[in-house]
């Protein structure tokens, strides 16, 4: 009775989410992570725009003819998919979201290093993400994400020019908080914090902060001069004008080879953590995964050619290209190993974080392998822009990338919210997920052997039973990312209250309250040990302490 009272008048706990209700209040905010959430909101956005388009793609292919839309219409369509999903979903995804969110709480710090800076990034944004709507509402863009002339600097009609303002702005966005990143990692992490005590986590988004600032300025640049060309004909990629249209490719996947990693690295560290929290276990080798995605980040950029062998390149660029592809392969195919060995003999618990990490791990080989087949040389020449590449990026990128994010946000989920999402429909959703997705993308690897071409809204009749296959995919791929939105958003008002560390995971920001206070901790962390060291876990402890006493007694 008498706590019962206590509880009643005791004041009630201030948190990021409640020390403020208006408007303002968020859209000025400097809390890392509010604006964590902000972004959480935007991609969700641009992910069901980018979805939308991804089903009327689907639509459009379950039968030959192209009956649903014209040419022109599914050039505009698969564009605007590719273009929502690579720089306003994916890129951003992970690192904008949860990297903002969890980075200075696995520091022990108060903030990012730059809080204004922050939320400038997320304005920045913003404005790309609108122009981008503009573009969309002004006839969008048929050229393909990667925006290859000499089509889109000459002959397309569309909104290039404008999609690449867009994408110009979009690029400080992501060289910001990779800015941003880097500088809190060196400068606020907490006493006893050696770089060696790090969760992966943060090692992964050191790694991708270098690729986003090292690699964007390039395709900010690259867009910027597809620009001028067009409204220009100043000769860049026009040979009629001494210009060279290879050298598009060239700055292009410079860039954008990189990005697949921006894509990538994060979620590789967001299934390290779930990885060592499920199976309470340290990370097999963990200076091995730590580095191997400073290996992946510096490597990344030395193979962007592995997308030009069939553009006449020389045949010497392409075998060089080719066995550099090989050697990147391996700091990916480590982390796969150490991760394997970890669960090996590990007492895991299939919770959902655990069956995205499990499904990532899969998923993740297979697009990973298919790359083999694709960075060989003869191979490539006979699958270069059929479904094959389509099907190789999609496991990587859904599979890898988006399934990691999901896994992500499920696990840290009662951290965000200090409420937790009904286990069972987690679970469902997740199998839904895996199930639908083989579903889409396995046919892709088969139809795109047997011949069909990317980017084609009309086919050969043989080729229907694996797109029918695919579309059905899509559908129910479709409801397994729709569960998420549904069950996450009941989980606010109504899901279970679960206190600071339901998993009895290992890492600075299960020490702190859920959701965290406004600056984070009521007390300066002061670190003693390493990384995933369960021993060190307050709730294990003191559950090692209660047996010990019974023991006793
Ligand atoms: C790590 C995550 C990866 C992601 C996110 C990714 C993503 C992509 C994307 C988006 C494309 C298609 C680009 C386009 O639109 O034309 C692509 C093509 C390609 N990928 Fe990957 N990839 C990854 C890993 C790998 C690996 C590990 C290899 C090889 C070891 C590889 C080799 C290739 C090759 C050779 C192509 C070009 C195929 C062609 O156009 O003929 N990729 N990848
Ligand atoms: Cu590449």
């Amino acid at each position: 009775m008498a706590s019962e009272v206590i509880a009643q008048t005791e004041e009630p706990r201030v948190t990021y989410l409640n020390a403020g209700h208006t408007v303002k209040s968020w859209l000025l905010t400097l809390d890392h992570k509010r604006i964590g959430l902000l972004y959480l909101f935007s991609i969700s956005v641009f992910f069901a725009i980018g979805g939308i388009y991804a089903s009327l793609i689907r639509l459009e292919l379950i039968t030959p003819q192209g009956d649903l839309m014209s040419a022109d219409t599914y050039n505009r369509v698969f564009t605007m998919h590719g273009v929502m999903m690579i720089f306003f979903f994916l890129i951003p995804s992970i690192p904008a979201t949860l990297g903002n969110f969890l980075l200075p709480l696995m520091l022990g710090a108060k903030d990012v290093a730059f809080p204004r800076l922050n939320l400038l990034s997320w304005y920045v944004f913003i404005l790309g993400g609108s122009l981008m709507l503009i573009t969309i509402m002004t006839g969008g863009v048929d050229t393909g994400w990667t925006f290859y002339p000499p089509y889109s600097s000459i002959y397309s009609n569309t909104q290039v020019t404008l999609a690449g303002v867009s994408i110009f702005i979009t690029g400080f966005s992501s060289i910001l908080t990779g800015l941003n990143f880097m500088v809190t990692i060196h400068t606020m992490r907490a006493p006893g914090l050696t770089w060696f005590r790090l969760p992966l986590f943060v090692w992964a988004h050191y790694a991708t902060s270098l690729i986003q600032v090292l690699g964007t300025p390039v395709i900010a640049i690259t867009v910027l001069a597809l620009a001028f060309e067009r409204t220009l004909q100043i000769g860049i990629f026009d040979p009629k004008l001494g210009g060279d249209p290879v050298l598009f490719q060239h700055m292009f996947w410079f860039y954008s080879h990189p990005a697949v990693y921006i894509m990538i690295i994060p979620s590789m560290g967001v299934v390290s953590e779930l990885i060592a929290n499920m199976t309470r276990k340290k990370i097999f080798g963990y200076h091995f995964v730590a580095f191997s995605s400073l290996a992946i980040a510096v490597f990344g950029f030395l193979v962007w050619g592995h997308h030009m062998f069939t553009s006449s390149q020389s045949m010497y660029a392409g075998m060089v290209f080719s066995l550099i592809t090989y050697a990147v392969a391996i700091p990916s195919a480590i982390k796969i190993f150490n991760w394997t060995a970890t669960i090996f003999k590990g007492s895991v618990s299939y919770d959902t974080p655990m069956i995205y990490a499990l499904a990532f791990i899969g998923l993740f080989t297979v697009g990973g392998m298919t790359g083999l087949f694709l960075a060989a040389l003869g191979l490539d020449v006979h699958l270069h822009d059929t479904y094959f590449v389509v099907a190789h990026f999609h496991y990587v990128m859904v599979g890898g990338a988006i399934i990691g994010y999901l896994g992500g946000l499920h696990f840290w989920w009662p951290k965000i919210t200090g409420r937790m999402y009904p286990e069972i429909w987690g679970r469902i959703s997740a199998s839904i997920i895996f199930l639908g997705f083989n579903l889409t993308f396995f046919p892709q690897f088969i139809v795109g052997y047997l011949g069909m071409p990317r980017r084609y809204h009309a086919y050969v009749p043989e080729f229907q039973v694996w797109h029918i296959l695919s579309s059905a995919g899509a559908s129910l791929l479709a409801i397994g990312f729709i569960m998420p939105v549904v069950y996450l958003t009941w989980s606010l008002k109504y899901g279970e209250k679960v206190g600071d560390n339901p998993w009895m995971a290992a890492g600075l920001e299960w020490e702190t309250s859920s959701p965290p206070p406004p600056e984070n901790f009521t007390y300066q962390p002061v670190i003693n040990h390493d990384a995933y060291e369960f021993e060190n876990v307050k709730e294990i402890k003191e559950a090692a302490a209660r047996e010990a006493a019974l023991q006793t007694a």
